[in-house]
């Protein structure tokens, strides 16, 4: 059955590759990110090369009214979502927390936690209505395990991992589905975004080592939302088999 997804983020890495996947098995999308350029390009891209409704949004999820407005404003009909992936995020800065920049703890916390919010605030109203729907956060291995440098953007993850129970919990009566995705090293444009732009210092995060892409990602948000009504995947940890956790890599 056709469905409608919307993705934050998707002008990149995860969400990128998650509206293709979705796109290609015949479900519509509400996809934004603040790159809009980027956005159109893949709405005009998907909607012609799968013969999907594509709505593309410029949005940057840290404007409480921006994302208010934006949801108010769709049309009726694009308001019946029934997957919403808050993918929007990014870590900002790898430093010791004494020698942490206050623009890149903000920045963190404004998107992977605000935001996430912010977004989750206009999207559940429109699930409970239907008295169904799928959330689907994506946390980190950031947010399970503390590693050096990691500080804030962990503590940002770990707030997805909080909320994703918190809504579980809350929603369980409205059979709103919850599921937290928590990813290890996946090679996208994160490492780049991390080192505020610093190519070299990004590609050596994944130096002798296999690390998962963000087609792999997209397999496995399109997979929990691919089961029976009656189930729902909680909280799934992936990385890639040369990565056994925050700490320990098999680096050639
Ligand atoms: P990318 O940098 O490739 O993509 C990040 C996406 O988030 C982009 O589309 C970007 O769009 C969007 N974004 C960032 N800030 C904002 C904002 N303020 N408002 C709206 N959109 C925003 O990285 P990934 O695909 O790897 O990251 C996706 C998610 O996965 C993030 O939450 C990240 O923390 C998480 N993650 C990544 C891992 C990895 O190793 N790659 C591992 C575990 C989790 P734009 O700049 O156009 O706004
Ligand atoms: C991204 C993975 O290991 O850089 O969430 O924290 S890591």
């Amino acid at each position: 059955m056709k469905k409608i997804i919307c993705i934050t983020g998707a002008s990149s890495g995860f969400g990128k590759a998650t509206a293709e996947l979705f796109a290609k098995n015949g479900h519509d999308l509400i996809i934004s990110a603040r790159r809009i350029d980027r956005i159109n390009f893949l709405a005009e891209e998907l909607s012609k090369k799968y013969n999907v409704k594509v709505l593309p949004i410029e949005l940057d999820v840290r404007n409480q009214l921006a994302v208010k407005n934006a949801f108010f404003n769709l049309p009726e009909n694009w308001k019946k979502i029934d997957v919403l992936i808050n993918n929007a995020g990014l870590a900002s800065g790898l430093d010791k927390i004494q020698d942490g920049n206050i623009d890149d703890w903000d920045r963190m916390l404004d998107t992977n936690v605000k935001g996430l919010l912010y977004v989750s605030k206009e999207v559940i109203p429109l699930m409970i209505a239907r008295q169904k729907g799928h959330i689907i956060n994506i946390g980190s291995t950031a947010g399970k395990e503390v590693y050096q440098k990691g500080n804030v953007y962990c503590a940002s993850k770990y707030a997805v991992d909080a909320l994703s129970k918190a809504m579980r919990i809350d929603l369980l009566e409205y059979g709103i589905k919850v599921t937290q995705i928590a990813p290890g090293g996946a090679e996208t444009e994160f490492s780049e975004v991390r080192f505020h732009g610093d190519k070299e210092k990004a590609k050596a995060v994944y130096n002798g080592f296999q690390p998962m892409s963000a087609n792999d990602i997209a397999e496995i948000i399109y997979y929990t939302t691919t089961l029976s009504s009656h189930l729902c995947i909680n909280d799934l940890v992936v990385t890639s088999v040369a990565q056994a956790n925050n700490y320990y890599f098999h680096r050639e």
